[in-house]
């Protein structure tokens, strides 16, 4: 055998091991690459008698067009196997089954608060914000609520104390223990007709199985040169029957409030046993969910408007309560522990 067909007989024994493209290219530089033994066999024929170089070139030329052809099949065969591979590792199994995405879900407060908050904007209520940690001029002073007020007592409110030299003052900042103070900013700002809800966290500073320390409440203005006490019933009254359903008897009791003359608390028929007294209604029927009333002159006084031309009601409600009774919850902490078995109940 002579040395061309050796070379030729090795070429094919490494092909055969060949099993993908990169071993693919080293064996063509091995064999017709710029040092590649077939190369430099072409190289070396002008040392090689003169008589036998038109043959050992043809015969060399044979062999690299044969190698060409040999890896070109196989490149292509290499590259079809690795496309199919690359198909097989991206694919995607249909049968199997997909992955659950746990879904949230709104905490029972924000969905009650939400439904309170589109019944009001239906009957043309706009929303207004404002700032929970508040002076006491807006918390207290402009609502009427005197300095020796018990609302003002240290133990319901939470006073920001102010560090001095050497000692902490309690100052004039209190995180605000109802939404009011966001009324008094809104009249401020506005001339009347308007109508608005602050919805809104509130902090006072108590604790037991119906008072948390943070709750929250909406409560409502509307100011103009007519609005009367037979507005604030035909208001609330239907705000009872959207949210409690259309049957819910409602009732308007008289009460006081430093901020409102003359002041009322709405009841509604106990909707756990229907009116017929149960632990709930304590006996009497009844359920108290909102306070209302007519907004003092001394409050239309501290924001400036005319107390002549004015009238204006407001109310109050509680929205930790409201849930409770929707939803028969006995205990308020419930609704902070963020035990995922309450939770999702709702
Ligand atoms: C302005 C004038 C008057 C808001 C009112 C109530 C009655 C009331 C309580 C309900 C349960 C608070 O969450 S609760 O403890 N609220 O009874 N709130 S009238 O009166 C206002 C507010 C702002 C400028």
């Amino acid at each position: 055998m002579n040395e061309i067909e050796k070379i030729k007989e090795e070429f094919q024994s490494q092909k055969a091991d060949v099993r993908d493209l990169n071993a693919l290219r080293q064996l063509k530089a091995r064999y017709i690459g710029k040092k590649g033994i077939v190369t430099q066999k072409v190289r070396s024929l002008s040392s090689l008698p003169k008589e036998e170089r038109p043959r050992v070139g043809r015969e060399l030329n044979l062999l690299k067009s044969f190698i060409e052809e040999e890896l070109k099949k196989l490149e292509k065969a290499l590259s079809e196997e690795e496309a199919k591979r690359n198909l097989l590792k991206d694919h995607i199994d249909i049968t199997l089954p997909g992955k659950y995405i746990e879904p949230g879900s709104y905490h029972p407060i924000n969905q009650v608060l939400q439904e309170i908050i589109d019944i009001f904007v239906t009957m043309g209520f706009s929303v207004e914000e404002g700032p929970e940690v508040e002076l006491d001029y807006y918390n207290f002073e402009a609502l009427n609520i005197p300095r020796e007020h018990p609302a003002r007592d240290m133990q319901d409110t939470f006073y920001i104390r102010t560090e001095t030299s050497d000692d902490f003052i309690v100052s004039d900042v209190v995180l605000r223990t109802h939404t009011s103070p966001v009324q008094i900013r809104g009249m401020e700002k506005r001339k009347p007709p308007f109508r608005f809800i602050a919805p809104g966290k509130v902090y006072r500073c108590d604790s037991d199985v119906s008072h948390t320390p943070m709750f929250h409440q909406v409560e409502g203005l509307m100011v103009g040169e007519d609005v009367t006490f037979a507005d604030l019933k035909g208001v609330l009254e239907i705000f009872v029957h959207q949210l409690f359903g259309p049957q819910t008897p409602v009732r308007f009791r008289p009460s006081y409030f430093p901020f409102t003359e003359p002041s009322a608390e709405v009841d509604i028929g106990c909707i756990l046993c229907g009116g017929k007294g149960c632990r709930v209604c304590k006996g009497t029927g009844w359920l108290e969910v909102l306070g209302a009333g007519m907004v003092h002159p001394k409050v239309f006084e501290s924001v400036g408007y005319d107390t002549e031309r004015y009238k204006g009601f407001a109310f109050g409600m509680g929205v930790e309560r409201l849930t409770m009774l929707k939803y028969g919850i006995d205990d308020i902490r419930l609704f902070f522990e963020n035990d995922l078995r309450f939770l999702r109940q709702f």
